[in-house]
């Protein structure tokens, strides 16, 4: 029987391997290995064989192989997520980091078209290229590919001015798992003509289909960008800073995150060539960043937010970054906090999500819960409090075993984070998504009504149940 099953799967590699050619197919587990773990190093899986599509064509012959030989699949960009979703378990894996071309640049609409593969920064840079901006905007951008964000609806630290990636998508092309090619690359702003289908693959963790391609919402570029790096004594005092930031910039807020005092200093410990612009024994700072079409009367406007916020006694003490070195320095600190956290060790991750409104009383109840049930446990709270996206990560007591903490003793604990989110009306997934590790939670969390609705559609794209098994559903 185990024989039969290694000959079916000898065979479909040899198919495979007509289809796609050399190139389009891996069985050398030296390439394989960076594939099968996820970046924290907590996952580890398997798979028969990586496969490396080049083309929609070569993607869509690989599934209709898949699907011919009843076999399970899971897609693969940049591998950077967080919750368990792109190591495969046995699955065939269908990394799309060869299909990265540049399809189209629409200036004059204000939209490009890439392909699955192609990476962040790169997406990031072809806009520029253009006079344009794409804002999307993540620690993880050097590897995380369109493919892998439209799958995670990816949000970042742009979200509070342009929205999620499910903002930024225009249209997409996807195969299906039979092999059919959907062409849904229509630039369009205004497309009322039916479902709007692209919706659905955006944030599926790729159990409907593979991601091919997709046209994107390009912006102006600012002419300016004020940054700034502030001391406050609470979360509460930086959601009063947010309205007061909102208010007087008219709405160009386009970062808002809040670092802690313990993120600050394992950024400052393990990451080189790092340094706290605005050294202090407050708990809290937070980055502000105004993004302005204008250089005149930028300064002035950042000046004098803050000297209102200093005023009303929001903001202890501030610096607005004089350089393109300075404003680098503060970003850089902000976006290696999950870089350091992991140097540091293990922790009990939580990426959930409240109204704003909420943000800090979940950020006081929460740290409270985590030290009345991990006395000595140290909560590392931080990120996008202007989308209301709070990363609650808690670190093992001293002495204890850090991975029985995070597999075992502290789900107590998370559980009780979570319940606190859905207490505040929250999501126990702001932007990572729900992958394998919170499978069993959303199930139960989730209203039935909600849970048929989501397995009804799963069962009219992917009737065998090929696609990502075992992931969100
Ligand atoms: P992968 O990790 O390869 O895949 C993610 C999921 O999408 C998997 O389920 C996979 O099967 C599926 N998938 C991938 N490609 C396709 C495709 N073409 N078609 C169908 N399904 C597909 N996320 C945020 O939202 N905001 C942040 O601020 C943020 N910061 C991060 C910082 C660091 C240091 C790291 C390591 C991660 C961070 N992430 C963040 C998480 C991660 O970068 C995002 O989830 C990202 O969108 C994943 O993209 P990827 O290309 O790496 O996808
Ligand atoms: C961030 O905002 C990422 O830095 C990572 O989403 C969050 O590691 C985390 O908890
Ligand atoms: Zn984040």
């Amino acid at each position: 029987m185990a024989d039969d099953q290694g000959d079916r799967i000898s065979t479909f590699i040899a198919r495979l391997t007509d289809a796609l050619g050399p190139k389009g197919v891996s069985t050398d587990a030296h390439e394989i290995d960076p594939h099968i773990s996820d970046w924290r190093g907590r996952w580890k899986g398997s798979t028969p064989v990586l496969v490396k599509p080049a083309s929609t064509e070569e993607v869509s012959a690989a599934m209709t192989l898949c699907a011919a030989y009843g076999l399970a699949v899971n897609p693969q960009g940049g591998n950077s997520g967080m919750v368990n979703g792109s190591v495969p378990q046995g699955e065939v894996l269908i990394s799309l980091k060869r299909m990265n071309k540049v399809r189209e640049v629409d200036v004059l609409n204000d939209a490009m078209t890439l392909e699955a593969g192609v990476i962040l920064t790169r997406a990031q840079e072809i806009a520029e290229q253009n006079d344009r901006l794409f804002p999307l905007s993540l620690g993880a951008q050097g590897v995380a590919m369109i493919g892998g964000l439209i799958s995670t609806n990816a949000g970042g630290v742009q979200v509070l001015r342009y929205g999620m990636m499910r903002d930024l998508v225009l249209g997409i092309e996807a195969v299906l798992p039979d092999g059919r090619v959907w062409n849904g690359l229509r630039g369009l702003r205004k497309d009322n003509t039916g479902y709007d289908l692209k919706h659905l693959f955006i944030g599926a963790e790729g159990t409907l289909g593979v991601v091919t391609a997709a046209t994107l919402k390009l912006f102006p570029r600012p002419a300016v960008k004020e940054t700034a790096w502030v001391t406050v004594a609470s979360p509460t005092k930086a959601v009063e800073l947010l309205q007061l930031a909102k208010a007087a910039s008219g709405g160009a807020v386009t970062g808002f995150e809040i670092v802690p005092q313990l993120g600050l200093q394992l950024v400052l410990r393990h990451i080189p060539d790092t340094r706290d612009p605005l050294p202090s024994g407050l708990p809290w700072r937070v980055l502000v960043e105004l993004s302005l079409p204008r250089e005149e009367g930028a300064r002035d406007m950042m000046e004098s937010l803050l000297a209102d916020a200093i005023g009303r006694e929001i903001v202890a003490d501030a610096v607005i970054c004089g350089s393109e070195a300075q404003k680098a320095m503060v970003w850089k600190i902000r976006e290696n906090i999950a870089v350091a956290e992991r140097a540091h060790g293990k922790a009990l991750k939580h990426d959930v999500s409240v109204p704003v409104s909420r943000v800090a009383e979940f950020m006081e109840r929460g740290a409270a819960l985590a030290h009345t049930m991990s006395p000595g446990a140290d909560v590392i709270a931080f990120g996008h409090v202007g989308d209301g996206n709070i990363h609650f990560n808690i670190t093992p007591p001293p002495g204890a075993d850090q991975e029985r903490f995070v597999e075992q003793d502290g789900l107590p604990l998370s559980k009780a984070v979570h319940d606190l989110i859905a207490s505040l009306n929250g999501s126990i997934s702001a932007e990572h998504g729900i992958g394998r590790l919170k499978r069993d939670e959303l199930a139960w969390r989730k209203s039935a009504v909600e849970m048929d609705m989501m397995r009804a559609v799963k069962r009219a794209l992917d009737p065998d149940g090929r696609m990502n098994p075992g992931r969100v559903l």
